[in-house]
């Protein structure tokens, strides 16, 4: 593969956050999509969000399928642990590291050929177990790798490149994400940076299935008039339902709302999701409620985004599988090999 690494120099005046990092810290070689492809947009706010939270890179793995949006960990965590697999089995390999050590924040990118096509079945699996990571969808409606061939979430009615008319029903993997019982879903739309940083962040510290599907113009192949995932398309049916502001549990809420308009959300680790109402009588813990209203507003052609649904109490794979807390590879021997003893308990229990 081709890349271009970027030059280290640091310009010493460069903001820091409270690790002592600047934004170099977290970004990775120089991209190689498209200029103006909406996934270098999602990369700038996965760098922003991880710098605002002062993560330590090396305790990310960023976890990606095939085509361009998986291309995307490339360009940024340059000191993360990475994997770039399989088409469409990102979930499954993330689903087994995540297993191995629970200990690092696990990243998932993907396309939403990726997902939606290819790597359905991982996908709905990955969401129903409620694996603990944050499983981003970079959604253009196309095959932007192999050269713009309609994709699942491609909208019927929406129109090729070359005019010709999709004649299928399309995916929505926020739906689908509601149904399998995801614990966080959220929208967004990767020109809209002041939403999509707070929900990467809030997702990141969410500690259950998380995914955030964003809208993401591939400007070569579904940009036109026709294209119901082009930048102007997005933009003039874009409803938001919500703001979020996300807040670590060191600091203070110090943002000043109109009453009413705004409710805190905390989470186990003590961090606060600021969820600033923009329709005032959705709520984001109702998952029938937000089930219903996605295919209602879906109905009059406007694509809602926001924090669409968060569990309070969400609970992970580990929490299902009662599994050890320690990451497997620093489990001692004496542990690993717990004796003669212990193991006759066991099989008693199982008589
Ligand atoms: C098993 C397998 N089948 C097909 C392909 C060809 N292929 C590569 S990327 C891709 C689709 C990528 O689409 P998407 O996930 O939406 O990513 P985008 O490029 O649009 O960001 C396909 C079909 C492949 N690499 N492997
Ligand atoms: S082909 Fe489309 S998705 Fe791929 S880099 Fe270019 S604009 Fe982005
Ligand atoms: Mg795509």
């Amino acid at each position: 593969m081709t890349y271009i690494a970027k030059p280290k120099f640091h310009h010493p005046s460069l903001p820091k956050n409270t690790l002592g990092y600047t934004h170099r810290d977290y970004e990775g070689k120089i991209s190689t999509l498209c200029a103006g492809c909406g996934h270098d947009s999602i990369t700038a706010s996965v760098i922003e969000a991880c710098f605002e939270l002062a993560i330590e890179p090396h305790r990310v793995a960023k976890i990606s399928g095939i085509g361009c949006s998986s291309k995307t960990p490339d360009y940024f965590l340059n000191a993360s642990h990475g994997f770039n697999s399989v088409h469409g089995r990102m979930p499954s390999v993330l689903t087994g590291a995540n297993l191995a050590n629970r200990d690092l924040i696990y990243l998932g990118v993907s396309g939403d050929g990726d997902t939606a096509s290819i790597g359905l079945g991982q996908f709905a699996h990955a969401m129903r177990r409620g694996v603990n990571m944050l499983y981003i969808v970079e959604n253009n409606g196309v095959y932007g790798l192999t050269k713009g061939q309609f994709s699942a979430t491609a909208d019927r009615g929406s129109k090729s490149k070359r005019g010709v008319v999709n004649a299928d029903s399309h995916i929505d993997l926020v739906a689908m994400a509601l149904q399998l019982g995801a614990t966080f879903v959220a929208r967004s739309f990767s020109g809209d940076k002041e939403q999509l940083v707070p929900l990467i962040k809030a997702a990141i510290e969410h500690q259950g299935a998380a995914l955030i599907d964003v809208l993401s113009p591939c400007v070569a192949f579904n940009n036109h008039a026709g294209s119901t995932k082009s930048f102007d398309y997005v933009r003039e049916h874009n409803e938001a339902v919500n703001r979020l502001d996300f807040i670590t549990e060191r600091a203070p809420i110090t943002v000043a709302y109109e009453p009413g308009s705004v409710e805190v959300v905390e989470q186990h680790d003590g961090s606060k999701l600021v969820l600033r109402k923009v329709a005032a009588d959705y709520d984001a813990h109702d998952r029938l409620g937000a089930m219903n209203f996605l295919q209602q507003q879906a109905a009059k052609g406007q694509i809602v985004t926001g924090l669409l649904y968060v569990d309070r109490d969400p609970e992970d794979l580990h929490a299902h599988f009662n599994t050890v807390k320690t990451p497997l590879n620093t489990l001692t021997e004496k542990e690993l090999s717990p004796g003669s003893a212990a193991l006759e308990k066991i099989n008693a229990s199982l008589r």
